[in-house]
């Protein structure tokens, strides 16, 4: 297909078209996740400006929200029966965060801006919600990431755990989105993803405000990425019998029981924090008192010491001063025997 026949087969596109009919779908939400500033809103404007072949614009403001709050969803409609979701971002890929992304994902919580009161958690939330889910969407997940970003050791655990947990809430297998393609290790990447087990990686250099030159390339990259997301609804359609609400439900229960399994294992490492906390408390405690101990016997120590160092001196004293006197008695017994013997010599 050439680049207008691909636009007007995505334009075109509608469930009603499908083999076996629409069962209950009429719109096809592709939800973008990932960590902040690699590129969801960028890829945003890129697939507008490609597909509407208009002026370029920032409509899904890239970069300018990094302060958003993670909690909002904003839809920007591509065609009549697709829509692309801004799922803001992620900074940390932690139990909480990923419960956040997973409600997103399952399209548990509304779109558009909600102002959620204080204290709201996730659960009360996906309650507060529930009147409002939309049952009619078919939600295909898309993971981007910027190849400028290498990747650690543990982020890559966690991203294939959170990439397979993805596709288990949702059915579909994510596909990777790979951006600033021209900036960074797109081989590296690329294999890094394929190790986690990601089928469908696509790479783009994302249009922006100060780069957005139309090349065939870039537009027919775009649209072929658009065509796959078509191709696999298809195919999901086609081989698998669908019931939106029954699955709503079923992701619901999923997410709610994700969040109930990570509270519990947040609660037994505060446990476990709190027992490690005393066993330190209890060994400082007994190190002191070991301590206490040990000073308290080189002080009656160093007093023996002293005590028998003083004994030791008046002893000395004592065998000085019996030295002398015994000195001064034969020094006066001496003197007696001269003395007598004077006398002798004098008769
Ligand atoms: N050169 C280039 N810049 C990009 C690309 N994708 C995103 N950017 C820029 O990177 C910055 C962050 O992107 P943004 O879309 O706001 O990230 P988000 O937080 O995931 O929505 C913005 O300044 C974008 O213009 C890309 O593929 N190439
Ligand atoms: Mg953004």
């Amino acid at each position: 297909m050439d680049i207008e026949e691909l636009r007007r087969h995505i334009n075109s596109f509608s469930f009603e078209k499908c083999k076996n009919g629409d069962q209950g779908f009429n719109r096809i939400l592709i939800q973008l996740f990932g960590f902040l500033g690699h590129g969801k809103s960028a890829f945003i404007n890129t697939c507008i400006y490609v597909l509407e072949d208009g002026e370029y614009q920032n409509w899904a403001k890239a970069k300018e929200d990094y302060a958003g709050s993670t909690l909002e969803r904003i839809p920007y409609k591509l065609t009549s029966n697709i829509t692309l979701v801004d799922n803001r971002g992620l900074s940390k890929m932690d139990g909480y965060e990923t419960g956040e992304i997973f409600a997103q994902l399952g399209n548990l919580l509304p779109l558009g801006k909600v102002e959620w009161a204080k204290g709201f958690e996730l659960n009360d939330r996906i309650t507060r919600a529930e009147k409002s889910m939309i049952t009619s969407d078919f939600i295909f997940p898309v993971f981007v990431h910027s190849v400028k970003n290498s990747i650690p050791e543990e982020e890559q655990k966690n991203i294939q755990k959170v990439l397979l947990k993805c596709r288990d809430l949702t059915g579909v297998s994510p596909i990777v989105v790979l951006t600033h393609k021209n900036s960074g290790k797109l081989t590296d990447t690329e294999n890094v993803f394929r190790n986690m087990g990601a089928e469908r990686i696509f790479s783009f250099e994302n249009y922006t405000k100060e780069d957005h030159f139309k090349t065939r390339g870039r537009h027919e990259e775009v649209l072929k990425f658009l065509h796959e997301v078509i191709k696999d609804v298809h195919f999901r359609i086609e081989h698998q019998p669908h019931d939106p609400i029954k699955e709503i439900i079923e992701r619901k229960n999923f997410v709610i029981t994700y969040i109930h399994n990570c509270e519990k294992k947040a609660q037994q490492e505060n446990i476990e924090k709190k027992r490690a906390m005393a066993k330190i408390q209890q060994e400082k405690k007994i190190s002191e008192q070991e301590e206490e101990i040990r000073r308290e016997r080189e002080k009656r120590r160093q007093e023996q010491a002293m005590e028998l160092e003083m004994k030791k001196e008046e002893l000395e004293r004592q065998r000085r001063r019996e030295q002398e006197r015994q000195n001064h008695e034969l020094q006066a017994a001496q003197e007696k025997q001269k003395k007598k013997k004077g006398k002798w010599k004098f008769f």
